[in-house]
């Protein structure tokens, strides 16, 4: 599915930095530094930490019976399904809107049974004296036995047929069923979404089956390995187009009930899993180009017309043919359709050949959007093109194996995108926005392996909950470790194998790392197999912190912890050891590579009494790395004196460490470039977060204001005092850092500068002055420094906006403000659905969250209203942890933890079973902060006087 449900927006990667917990880097590393501490009394128990706890809970329902389990039986195959459905796009008479099907499903016996179970979720069969729910009838010459009893398992999804004989092995049967349903607004199945165009309300019915929701549109095997082909056709009314994942086939008019209505064919997908289904129905226009390559972007007419969908267009014809070069495989479908869709829960879907985005994922407007707006279409639009054939054409064969899914796509997202916009040097993003979002959640001992075992996950809800961190951002950390000491053309070659191997097939990840290790065995030197190298990575959580002694040479790894005395209540079978590719280079010249096999080892190159040494080049191993005090100095001394010396930018990012962090920002004064500046933001919104309530906030402010005070008046002489675009691309970044940090700190212009422009455009609102990448920052900034006025008129601005992105800005900017008042009544008008999409609404709550007035606002809203929000609005997958995590993330006190221990054991008691992991996280990362705020706050408030005297 689409990536970035987490943080979703471009949005959040520069305002709340770390979002998930990201922020923990800067962190996470002061706390090395105690654990450094507690080496001696560690290493007396090597390895003791871990405790054996109990199985994990029980999953499946208490009886045995076939249909109280949530797996299917390996009794059938599907092989093809005739499935025709039409929603209706106005309400009946009970103001309910829904979509009627007939379905037929050609299975084989493969082992004797005399039960059909079959998913079927939310829908009404019809009863007929012909069909009792289904007819079943034999094919190629077959009889079918009779049905003896029909019913649905609520819990389980299932629809239940008992025969009175049994099905014959390798004989085939025609299961046949009508059926009707509602097009609900849950953003979930088939559903639907709503618009306004010329003052006229559209509806679009649309589909997001990921991961368990296909079986909401008719019934099905939906089980990714239960792959078959799909014969679709849509019925229609007149002014609508349909779309499915196979080409239309053509349009006729046909009488229906005595309706005239459109039915489109369409031509049979190839053999796919029902999770990659999709159609929609819509007066949506499209865009097509180059013709011959049937590839279109569709949307609102109004959007289209204006221009919002020639970026996609522009860019998703050379992403896929980068991609069929990259995976050395063609294309396989007939068409590629990229449709934007105005209410979508997740950033995107990958349904095969017809690809699903939120607006925002897809339109882009030169003249209204931003950098970071244009660079999160392309990588939302590679992300999902990379699933064409890893994930689509090779299916992983159970949830489990998500996370190498979306892993996989995460990472080439950046190749693709990089390819496509080779001057915004968009791979180096890789560190920040996947590798270091990553440690902060896989640093707590409520995080996972990447790999699950197959029967730890098997409702719907344990499903929904592997969307998440781990399975995406490490999940690309990783792949990116292992395409690293591969080599990249390796990797491809493999990878190229893999495809070819299992296509329109269903795999598990070792039968990729067999592909690799095949064509590595000829060229790379590796210590062990791919397998033996790999399984330490994601059958264990965590990962490892590399420490090097450069006056010994000796190196040792360590599992990293945020909380060093934290129980490891998961047992491993490695020990929470890893075999790590420790890459190195000393004084800027000389670089080295070393596997690190064991716990500890000594290797003689990284000896070093004068020489600086830094290691993990680039970042590209997925660990951290820790030195001796010495060398630590020196590297500082080095940064300090010569920061462009370190050759590769991106190495200050890794090292802007915490412990080090407030002494290696002293040279942030001379400092002009993004990675640098973003790292240390995203570092110090971890002192934000945690001290912003408290006497510390104003000495840091102080200092931090004399750092971003020379880079603010250095964008104000390269954009000519704010009236041009810096020209560099990454300065086009760091220009939005310079602004934000500034009027955060209170540099002199700044309020008055982001003040001007929003009263200007108060004055005209048909006109936005406000550059399009400041526009974030304005509007929050001027909006926390006006009143109602402001207020009201970016929520009518908000209201009336017709560009995805921009509204997304100003739900932001709308969170800003400082009145309670006003908070409180942006809290109410968020769970208006009239008022704000559903797709938007936990973003809004988690801005508002993030505003230190708004915080304790929303603590109590999501509480007093908790039943009732979850119920309107959890999409299934990404809602709750989104929340979770944005709403705790200031938690400092034990009073805060003792209110979230409540809140777990009221959750607890009522119906909700889901959501628990998240809720255990905020805990861990509650005690976490409660920690190093009594164990640092003393010292930074000391550190940060000691600045300023
Ligand atoms: C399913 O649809 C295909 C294509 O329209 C058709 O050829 C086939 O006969 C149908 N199968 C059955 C069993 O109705
Ligand atoms: C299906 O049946 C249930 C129970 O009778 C009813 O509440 C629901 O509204 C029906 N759904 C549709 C779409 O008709
Ligand atoms: C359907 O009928 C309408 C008039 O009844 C006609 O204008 C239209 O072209 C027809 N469409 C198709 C696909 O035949
Ligand atoms: C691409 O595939 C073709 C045939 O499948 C093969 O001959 C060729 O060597 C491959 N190219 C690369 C770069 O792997
Ligand atoms: C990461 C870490 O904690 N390492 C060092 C950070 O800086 C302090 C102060 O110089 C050192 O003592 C730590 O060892
Ligand atoms: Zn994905």
């Amino acid at each position: 599915m689409g990536k970035g449900f987490y943080i979703s927006k471009p949005l959040g990667f520069v305002l709340f930095g770390l979002g998930v917990g990201a922020v923990l880097t800067i962190f996470a590393l002061s706390v090395v530094y105690s654990q450094e501490k507690r080496k001696n009394e560690v290493n007396a128990r090597d390895g003791t930490r871990m405790v054996t706890t109990a199985a994990p809970h029980s999953t499946s329902a208490p009886s045995n019976e076939p249909w109280d389990k949530y797996r299917l039986p390996d009794t059938l195959l599907p092989e093809y399904y005739n499935v025709t459905l039409w929603p209706r796009l106005v309400p009946d008479e009970q103001g309910m809107y829904i979509f009627t099907g007939k379905s037929g499903v050609a299975l084989t016996c493969v082992k004797e049974t005399n039960l059909i179970i079959i998913h079927s979720n939310e829908l009404n069969f019809t009863l007929t004296s012909e069909m009792h729910h289904a007819k079943l009838t034999g094919l190629g010459g077959t009889s079918a036995p009779v049905i003896l009893k029909t019913w649905f398992q609520i819990q389980t999804q299932f629809m239940v047929i008992l025969l009175k004989e049994k099905l014959q092995v390798g004989k085939s049967y025609w299961l046949y069923m009508e059926f009707h349903g509602e097009l609900s607004d849950d953003l979930g199945g088939f559903y639907r979404s709503q618009y306004t165009e010329n003052g006229v309300k559209k509806v679009v019915a649309t589909t997001q089956m990921q991961p368990t929701a296909a079986r909401n549109a008719f019934p099905c095997f939906d089980e990714p390995s239960m792959k078959a082909v799909f014969h679709l056709t849509l019925l229609h009314s007149a002014g609508t187009v349909a779309l499915a994942n196979g080409m239309e086939l053509g349009t006729e008019n046909v009488t229906i009930d005595d309706q005239e209505v459109l039915q489109t064919r369409f031509e049979p997908t190839e053999k796919m899993s029902t999770y990659l289904l999709a159609f929609v129905i819509s007066e949506f226009t499209n865009l097509r180009s180059p013709p011959e390559a049937n590839i279109r972007i569709w949307g609102r007419r109004e959007a289209i017309e204006s221009g919002q969908g020639d970026y996609a267009l522009s860019v998703t014809f050379p992403i896929l043919k980068y991609l069929e070069n990259y995976y050395n495989t063609t294309y396989p479908l007939s068409k590629s359709d990229q449709v934007a869709l105005p209410d979508f829960a997740a950033g995107a879907m990958e349904n095969w050949g017809l690809v699903t985005y939120r607006e925002q994922s897809l339109f882009y407007d030169p003249k209204v959007s931003s950098n970071e707006d244009k660079e999160w279409v392309v990588t939302v639009i590679t992300h999902e093109l990379a699933h064409m054939w890893f994930g689509n054409l090779v299916t992983m064969r159970w949830w489990n194996d998500l996370w190498l899914n979306e892993g996989f796509a995460s990472y080439v997202s950046y190749l693709g995108a990089d390819y496509a916009e080779p001057t915004w040097n968009i791979k180096d993003l890789m560190v920040l926005q996947q590798v270091q979002r990553a440690f902060g959640v896989d640093a707590l001992v409520s995080s996972h392996p990447l790999s699950s075992r197959e029967d730890e996950v098997i409702t719907p809800d344990q499903i929904d909950q592997l969307f998440d961190t781990i399975t995406y951002s490490k999940g690309a950390a990783v792949l990116r470790m292992l395409s690293e000491f591969l080599t990249e053309s390796a990797f491809a070659k493999g990878l190229h194998n893999y495809l070819h191997e299992y296509a329109y097939s269903n795999t598990v990840y070792t039968d990729l790392w067999k592909k690799l290790q095949e064509v590595s065995y000829s060229s790379i030197q590796l210590p062990a197999s791919i397998n033996e190298i790999m399984n330490r990575w994601i059958l264990q959580m965590g990962f490892p912190v590399v420490t090097i002694d450069t006056r010994t040479g000796s190196i040792s790894q360590q599992h990293f912890l945020i909380q060093p005395d934290a129980v490891v209540d998961k047992p491993s079978d490695y020990n929470y050891e890893w075999f790590v590719p420790v890459t190195w280079m000393k004084s800027g010249s000389n670089m080295g590579q070393h596997w690190l096999l064991t716990k500890t080892a000594s290797y003689e190159p990284m000896k070093t009494d004068t020489d600086w040494l830094l290691a993990n080049l680039n970042v590209a191993g997925y660990y951290r790395v820790n030195y001796d005090p010495q060398n630590w100095e020196r590297l500082l001394t080095q940064l300090t004196a010569d920061h462009k010396n370190l050759n590769m930018i991106i190495h200050r990012a890794q090292i802007i460490n915490i412990t080090l962090a407030l002494r290696t920002t002293k040279y942030l004064y001379e400092e002009k470039e993004y990675i640098p500046w973003e790292s240390a933001i995203r570092n110090l919104e971890y002192f934000f977060l945690m001290f912003d309530r408290t006497e510390v906030y104003g000495p840091l402010q102080t200092y931090l204001q004399r750092k971003v005070k020379p880079l603010f008046d250095h964008f104000k002489v390269i954009t000519s005092n704010w009236t041009r675009k810096p020209p560099r691309y990454m300065d086009q970044y760091n220009q939005i850092n310079a602004v934000s940090m500034a009027c955060k700190t209170g540099v002199k212009g700044c309020s008055e500068l982001t003040r001007m422009w929003y009263r200007q455009w108060m004055k005209n609102p048909d006109s936005n002055p406000i550059p399009p990448n400041l526009k974030i920052t304005v509007y929050c900034n001027a909006i926390a420094a006006g009143g109602v006025e402001e207020w009201d008129f970016g929520w009518q601005m908000f209201k009336n906006s017709t560009i995805a992105a921009e509204a997304e800005k100003l739900l932001y900017g709308l969170s800003c403000t400082k009145e309670p008042w006003l908070l409180n009544r942006y809290l109410e008008f968020t769970i208006e659905p009239n008022l704000v999409r559903k797709q938007d609404v936990t973003f809004a709550i988690v801005y508002i969250s993030g505003n230190v007035i708004g915080q304790p606002l929303v603590w109590d809203f999501v509480r007093a209203n908790w039943e009732h929000i979850t119920k309107d609005y959890d999409d299934g997958s990404f809602f709750f942890g989104r929340l979770i995590q944005g709403i705790t993330k200031k938690f400092s006190t034990e009073f805060d933890l003792q209110q979230l221990q409540r809140f777990k054991e009221d959750i607890a008691a009522s119906s909700f079973s889901f959501g628990t992991q998240a809720i255990e996280q905020a805990i861990e990362q509650t005690k976490a902060n409660i920690k190093w705020v009594s164990e640092n706050k003393v010292q930074v408030m000391n550190w940060l006087i000691e600045q300023s005297a």
